[in-house]
């Protein structure tokens, strides 16, 4: 067999289960920290529940990913996750997943690992949404996600603070309602409402247009024109503002 006939029978092997994504579907990516309990806790010794610095990190890592080369729209990030929504007739590597799974992950680890001084890893996964609708309940679902990981962790530290163990910590937790857990935190000096919005309902990161000031040496006049810079938005509105807001970013 020469080399063209070798190439020929491996590259089947190599691409037929190459899927591509459909026309017509919204494209989330959710990249995810792995192994992250430990990095947090046991390399980095992080703030708990929270810890500006591993935010940070993981902010410039969206912005990282907002400008790498795919038109993404929407960048949301919580705890260790990030979701990347892509604009609607992306066509980039032709939509086909494990492009965007490989590279987006490659791209999140070695930008998130410089920026930590540290190696780390992320997983990658796309999420096919038919819908405009589905979108919208797509962003919800992973902010109410923040909303409760955030009051979980403020009382599962408050109660390891209290010389729990992990375990009864994390099994008193469980039991409580949402009602009890803000009344706990609320014995300890915590009133969740009060606390920052970007632990509660994490942040989003977009595209905005901005006056740009510079100079023509040739006129020898003061310039105005639009660049696009992203904006990091640490408030993000809840509910139907959110919704809002995403339906604003929309392209189609
Ligand atoms: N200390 C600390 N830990 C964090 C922070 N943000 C996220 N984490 C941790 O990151 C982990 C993310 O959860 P998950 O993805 O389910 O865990 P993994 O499978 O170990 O990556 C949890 O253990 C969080 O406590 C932070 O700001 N500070
Ligand atoms: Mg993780």
């Amino acid at each position: 067999m020469n080399f063209e006939q070798l190439d020929q029978l491996m590259r089947v092997y190599e691409t037929t289960t190459d899927q591509t994504v459909l026309p017509n579907i919204w494209m989330v990516a959710r990249i995810d920290g792995r192994s992250f309990t430990r990095l947090t806790k046991e390399v980095m010794n992080y703030q708990r529940p929270f810890d500006q610095r591993f935010r940070d990190a993981m902010l410039s890592t969206v912005s990282h990913l907002l400008d790498c080369g795919f038109p993404v729209l929407y960048g949301y990030t919580q705890s260790d996750e990030i979701s990347l929504l892509f604009s609607y007739r992306c066509d980039v590597f032709g939509r086909k997943l494990r492009k965007y799974c490989s590279i987006l992950a490659g791209e999140a680890s070695g930008h998130f690992s410089l920026a930590i001084q540290q190696q780390a890893s992320f997983d990658c996964r796309i999420c096919q949404l038919p819908t405009d609708q589905l979108v919208y309940d797509y962003f919800r679902w992973r902010m109410e996600d923040a909303h409760r990981n955030a009051l979980n962790a403020y009382c599962y530290w408050t109660l390891r603070d209290q010389a729990l163990n992990p375990q009864m910590a994390h099994d008193q937790v469980a039991k409580l309602s949402v009602a009890q857990k803000n009344e706990l935190l609320f014995q300890h000096g915590i009133n969740f409402n009060d606390l920052v919005a970007w632990q509660k309902r994490g942040v989003g990161l977009y595209w905005r247009n901005v006056d740009h000031m510079g100079f023509n040496p040739q006129t020898q006049m003061p310039t105005i024109s639009q660049r696009r810079k992203i904006h990091v938005d640490l408030e993000l509105p809840q509910r139907e503002h959110y919704t809002a807001l995403l339906r604003d970013l929309l392209d189609r």
